[in-house]
């Protein structure tokens, strides 16, 4: 389970957003953070074409139960499934314009409230949509010989009650909501190579709006990763 916290509202978010700032993680937070739409790109340089025809499979993997601190406790985390296992997610690789497959495995089983509460809805992918595999996709149905597999389901949005995580970024306007203890699915393309700010958008972190501790943390609930 994540951290859960109650809101205060957005006066916290800004007292955040300034504190960040003086401790000079403001560069990324100052122009796509948290709660934030607004253009991240820090450095974009031309783009290779790339005529690969596969998509670029890329695992993200969402974890619970990282000590962030003593006084922190459990944090949640993402992770990039790499060659040799898990890998900080605090930066890392992926072609510009090439089909992007983005694989994520959220073991969160707990709900986190949105910073932006239409951050529901699905955008920035293929459609419009991710497809999702949950422990609700299977056994729906009892069928004569065992398992009935109900397989998985597209959705353009998740309710915000069934939301755990959000990986977002915000200068491509890619916004994935990701449900409760699933795997979700998702195609997208970085159409210009540059380095391109994530984060998660719900209230998973530390402290009374739950934005600090991993929400602000690089390699926990953001980073940054390079299109080139
Ligand atoms: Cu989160």
């Amino acid at each position: 389970m994540s951290t859960r916290t109650t809101l205060i509202g957005g006066l916290t978010v800004a007292v955040l957003a300034v504190a960040l700032i003086l401790s000079g993680f403001g560069a990324a937070l100052a122009v796509g953070g948290v709660g934030s739409k607004a253009a991240s790109t820090t450095t974009a340089t031309t783009a290779g074409n790339s005529t690969s025809a596969a998509p670029y499979v890329l695992t993200l993997v969402l974890t619970t139960n990282s000590v962030f601190n003593s006084t922190v406790q459990s944090q949640p985390a993402f992770f990039v499934l790499g060659p040799n296992g898990l890998q900080s997610a605090a930066n890392f690789t992926l072609p510009a314009n090439r089909l992007i497959k983005m694989v994520i495995i959220n073991y969160d089983d707990g709900n986190a409230s949105l910073v932006i509460p239409g951050d529901n809805v699905v955008s920035g992918t293929t459609g419009n949509s991710i497809f999702v595999a949950s422990n609700d996709n299977v056994n729906a149905s009892q069928g004569p010989s065992g398992i009935a597999l109900k397989g998985g389901e597209n959705l353009t949005s998740v309710p915000s009650s069934e939301i755990a995580h959000t990986f977002t970024v915000p200068a491509l306007n890619l916004n994935i909501p990701i449900p409760l203890s699933s795997t979700v699915v998702a195609y997208f393309r970085v159409g210009q190579a540059g380095t391109y700010f994530w984060f998660c958008e719900t209230r998973c972190g530390f402290g009374p709006a739950g934005t600090l501790g991993a929400m602000s943390t690089p390699g926990w609930m953001t980073g940054s990763m390079v299109a080139s």
